[in-house]
């Protein structure tokens, strides 16, 4: 799918703040610096639309991308980031939950973890989450690009193992580098839209 149009409609805080006019929406969860901003840039084929880290924990707010006037990307705050105070990451579990828990026009999670590396606990915990309150999910293992091709299947294998993936749920290689697996994370979310 080539992207025209993207705006970025608002950074959203509170409940009132989401946007109004019910189109479908996918959300992004995963650890802080895994690659959520990246990997919305790259699936809309800009640069830097979506705010990119040098540093951890930039995104701080549910920030709002309408593409072609017909869906939301809903980039989110990465979770498990070390330098936050203990009220400030009860502040950010709220506004997720709310949000996940709560949005009727969420069709599924997309779920970025780091192919490099087995799931961490927090990466555990979400998945379990989603699973919990029965919201679809996308898997995707990114920074693919930084693992040889012959270890991306032993890697994968991993990534499952340590989900603990359910049957039916899909997970995807990706790279926001290269563009690997862009089709397949399209053709998965227009299935669910
Ligand atoms: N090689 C490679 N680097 C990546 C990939 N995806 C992201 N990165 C790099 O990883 C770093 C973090 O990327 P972000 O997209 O800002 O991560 P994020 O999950 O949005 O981070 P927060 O907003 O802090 O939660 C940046 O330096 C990116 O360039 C990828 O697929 N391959
Ligand atoms: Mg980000």
């Amino acid at each position: 799918m080539k992207v025209n149009n993207v705006e970025l409609v608002i950074s959203a805080v509170r409940p009132e703040q989401y946007p109004g006019d019910f189109l479908p929406e996918f959300a992004l969860a995963g650890r802080s610096n895994v690659g959520k901003s990246s990997f919305i840039n790259r699936m809309i084929g800009r640069k830097s639309m979506a705010r990119i880290s040098s540093k951890p924990g930039k995104t701080q707010t549910l920030n709002f991308y309408k593409i072609e006037e017909s869906i939301y990307f809903v980039d989110v705050p990465g979770y498990g980031f070390a330098k936050v105070s203990k009220s400030e990451r009860e502040a950010w579990g709220r506004m997720i939950e709310t949000y996940i828990t709560m949005r009727e026009q969420l069709k599924a999670v997309i779920q970025i973890v780091d192919l490099r590396h087995p799931p961490t606990q927090d990466d555990i915990m979400m998945y379990d989450f989603l699973k919990h309150h029965e919201i679809p999910c996308v898997i995707i293992a990114t920074k693919a690009d930084k693992i040889p091709k012959g270890k991306w299947q032993k890697h994968l294998k991993v990534t499952k193992e340590g989900l603990d993936i359910e049957e039916g749920d899909e997970v995807i290689l990706f790279s926001s580098e290269t563009g690997l697996g862009k089709d397949q994370v399209w053709a998965a979310l227009n299935a669910r839209r």
